[in-house]
């Protein structure tokens, strides 16, 4: 069931206070959870019609070729790619013949079921166990990267722990600007230097201030490259370089950043950066504005990277942690 943003931070303590306050906030997080579906599914509309489209003139008493066929057809049609798809299909086939699918309700039931278990498996977690954490956040130019970090930092700030920012994208003054009024909302530092100045500069000092300050967590904002960018992405392996001498092991976290709304580009640029820099989560934003929402099921399932964040508007509360049950749901729920 939803995740709280509490249960994503890997290393944030648990809160403290008696059993009653503990209730308290369970209490409250069912009560905000239920919101969130509810956006999630207004999120997911323009997917969930789409597929309900294809699947309309299906009749569910007999499941033969015809049915199968049309389920593929869904399913490519909203971008959850080849692999994806026929592994869902055959296993569908298979709960059929073993009278697992009798009907609509059924059917729809274990759709949902192939879908949780295709997503990649790995941790779901944002690791902020280390002192400091260093989270890099990277992706194609437009597709929520500093956004992602503002939204990440306020949750963070919220669960108790102090967060640097650093505004590596030196790429555009408005970049560096707009890191800056995310840290004044948050109210946490960050850490600039000129525009046009070396990334791996800013970085470098984002983490001594880190640790003279003795934050918590840094978060590194990148300029958006496209992956066919050769020397950009060169540049973003030095930043990392950069990282992981200062803090051996470092970044903890790699968070790609991809617009749902590119569809099968989307999948190509992962592809290319997780090539490049090792993407430890997908952070899959504007799903709100795509019918084909399967892109999720491809990027995770194709290049076995977790999802991590999905973004379904532009409000702070439409980032949320990801949970493929909810999704699923959320996708073919009426
Ligand atoms: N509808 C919608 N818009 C979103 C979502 N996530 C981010 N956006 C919007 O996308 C736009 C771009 O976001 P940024 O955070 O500036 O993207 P960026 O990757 O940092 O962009 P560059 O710095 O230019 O590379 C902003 O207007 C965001 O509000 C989402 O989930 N849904
Ligand atoms: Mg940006």
């Amino acid at each position: 069931m939803t995740r709280s943003w509490h249960e994503v931070f890997k290393g944030v303590d648990e809160p403290a206070g008696a059993a009653e306050a503990a209730e308290d906030a369970v209490g409250e997080e069912k009560e905000k959870s239920g919101g969130f579906f509810k956006r999630l599914k207004a999120g997911l509309a323009k997917s969930r019609k789409n597929m309900q489209q294809h699947m309309s003139t299906v009749m569910f008493d007999k499941l033969d070729a015809e049915l199968w066929e049309q389920l593929e057809e869904t399913l490519i049609f909203a971008d959850c790619g080849v692999d994806s798809t026929v592994a869902i299909v055959d296993r569908m086939e298979k709960e059929a013949q073993e009278g697992l699918i009798r009907t609509r309700e059924q059917f729809y039931e274990r759709l949902e079921a192939a879908l949780v278990d295709i997503f990649a498996a790995g941790d779901y977690r944002i690791d902020v166990s280390h002192h400091p954490s260093v989270i890099l956040v990277v992706g194609v130019n437009g597709t929520g990267k500093t956004t992602t970090i503002g939204k990440i930092a306020w949750h963070l700030k919220r669960e108790g722990m102090s967060v640097v920012l650093a505004a590596a994208d030196t790429f555009r003054a408005a970049a560096i600007e707009q890191l800056g009024e995310w840290g004044e909302r948050v109210g946490c530092p960050v850490i600039r230097q000129e525009r046009g100045s070396d990334p791996g500069a800013v970085v470098y000092d984002a983490i001594s201030a880190a640790r003279s300050r003795d934050a918590d967590v840094v978060i590194v904002d990148t300029a958006g490259r496209l992956h066919t960018q050769v020397p950009l992405m060169e540049e973003l392996k030095k930043i990392h370089r950069v990282i992981g001498k200062q803090i051996e092991g470092a970044p903890h976290e790699t968070l790609l950043s991809v617009d749902a709304t590119t569809g099968q580009n989307g999948l190509t640029q992962a592809r290319l950066f997780s090539e490049a820099v090792d993407v430890s989560g997908v952070v899959l934003t504007k799903l709100d504005g795509t019918a084909k929402g399967g892109i999720a099921v491809a990027i995770s399932h194709e290049l076995d990277i977790p999802i991590k964040l999905i973004g379904v508007g532009e409000q702070l509360e439409d980032l949320r942690p990801f949970d493929a049950g909810d999704f699923a749901r959320a996708l073919f729920e009426d």
